[in-house]
């Protein structure tokens, strides 16, 4: 099956300031989670979901996309478009690949919808080896739902030991919480069920959040130790990734601690991760917009991927995030400077399109503040702040923009120890920020056009090194 992109040309974006420039997105339109990552012969391929006629979320089909380097795409066809009458005839939903005996091979949910029900079941498709042309196989679905009552059945996560395939598959048990279900196979096409992974206990502790239904789950295993990672909705927070530490044993996975992935909570959904050629595992996650559904369409695009993240393990067994290397290649004009005492620095008018990495003593009980996209007036500006107890930082949106109806709500997350070390990419309206060894996704979306300052303000801090770049657009 083949597809050619309906969408405008990339260029009849140019004038646009709130869309990134060294991140990945589609050509136009709709985009959500990042599915079927594998790096094939050398390449990386970039698998998506998306709508190839609006800007809002429906009609799901695969897009896809290729690069040598992890930060320079290419588009290539649609891959998975739904078959009228099949059952994926409501949407192409989120799944992974995998290489079965020299095949490329995706398995991702197949959705039908009747009278407002939808039915979930898992599909695979094939490629003759350059991933641009994927045929279905005919025998979809390769099974169905193993348990009545469950709440949802979607999204895949396959590893292989020895001989057999074992496949996650996520949902949720009524009256329990959010779960994976097991699946092994000789093959990818004869499924077994097992038993559920592991599953939450939402219901008979309503303090633990991991939600009623768990989406994207992924197995990963990193250093020895063993991780799951989950996109879950919950009730607090409609959309959170957390990740479950635990052992894995007899093909059970025992979870002792649930922890956030990403601070910036709903905007840092349904990551996915793939083991590269030299052995890193690489992480991309969706970035939804922070706008209104109207204010989507009006640009006609929306959605976005996270840099590529290498994910490591800490010396508290715990995961870290941090940006691929290959982001580094992105940077030019660089600004150095070291050795300063840290009062007042700037303003500096860096643009909205950079890269800052700060390392900073703060000294006694100092108040340290960076503002990014600054209007001169201060009308306009996004701040990052450490708490005088130096427990926690946070990203203050409510003066990001002055348009009422963009979403301005503050993010926290923890501060560890130390001296800080800072990271923070500002590409239009999508801010990542790195600080020691938490993260945080969130969107932003300035109006006016000298929104465009950099500045610190601190009561005694020593700023030991700064380097700020801009970065190029990856297109
Ligand atoms: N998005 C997909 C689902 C997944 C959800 C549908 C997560 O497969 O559960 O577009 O964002």
């Amino acid at each position: 099956m083949t597809n050619t992109l309906t969408s405008p040309d990339r260029q009849h974006f140019a004038a646009d300031p709130h869309r990134p420039q060294y991140h990945f997105l589609p050509p136009a339109n709709w985009m959500n989670d990042p599915n079927g990552l594998i790096q094939w012969n050398g390449q990386y391929h970039l698998f998506y979901q998306y709508n190839p006629a609006a800007a809002h979320w429906g009609d799901i089909h695969w897009g896809h996309a290729v690069s040598p380097d992890l930060v320079h795409w290419t588009d290539l066809p649609i891959a998975l478009a739904p078959t009228p009458g099949g059952p994926d005839s409501g949407g192409c939903w989120s799944g992974c690949a995998v290489n079965y005996n020299g095949i490329p091979t995706l398995i991702y949910t197949g959705v039908q919808a009747d009278a407002g029900q939808i039915t979930p079941t898992p599909c695979l498709a094939t490629s003759d080896g350059d991933l641009t042309v994927w045929r279905k196989y005919e025998g979809n679905p390769l099974f169905t739902a193993p348990l009545d009552n469950l709440v949802g059945f979607r999204d895949h996560s396959l590893w292989r030991e020895k001989d057999v395939w074992y496949h996650l598959i996520g949902s949720g048990l009524d009256g329990v919480g959010g779960t994976v279900l097991l699946f092994r196979s000789p093959d990818l096409y004869h499924w077994e069920y097992l038993y559920p992974f592991c599953a939450g206990d939402t219901y008979a502790s309503p303090t633990l959040s991991t939600g009623a239904m768990w989406e994207c789950p992924q197995f990963l295993s990193i250093a020895r130790h063993h991780f799951l990672v989950i996109s879950g909705m919950t009730r607090d927070a409609p959309l959170y990734t957390f990740y479950l530490t635990g052992t894995y044993r007899d093909h059970r996975f025992y979870p002792n601690g649930v922890h956030q992935l990403d601070w910036g909570s709903e905007y840092f959904y349904a990551p996915q991760a793939m083991l590269d050629d030299q052995g890193r595992t690489i992480m991309f996650g969706w970035v939804r917009e922070g706008r209104t559904v109207a204010a989507q369409d009006a640009a006609g695009w929306a959605g976005v991927m996270t840099l590529p993240r290498l994910v490591t393990v800490g010396e508290d067994g715990l995961l870290r995030l941090e940006p691929a290397p290959e982001v580094q290649t992105l940077r030019s004009d660089s600004i150095h400077l070291s050795n300063i005492e840290l009062t007042a620095l700037g303003p500096d008018p860096v643009g909205n399109c950079f890269e800052l990495l700060a390392d900073i003593d703060l000294l006694d009980s100092a108040d340290l503040e960076l503002d990014l996209c600054l209007s001169p007036d201060g009308q306009e500006r996004t701040r990052i702040v450490f708490s005088p107890t130096r427990t926690a930082w946070s990203v203050i949106r409510d003066q990001s923009s002055v348009d009422p109806t963009i979403e301005h709500a503050a993010q926290s997350a923890p501060l560890q120890p130390g001296p800080l070390h800072l990271h923070v990419f500002v590409d239009h309206s999508l801010l990542e920020v790195f600080v020691n060894g938490t993260c945080l996704t969130t969107r932003i979306y300035p109006t006016r056009p000298d929104s465009h300052i950099l500045q610190f303000n601190a009561a005694h801090a020593h700023l030991k090194s700064l380097d700020l770049w801009k970065m190029r657009s990856i297109w």
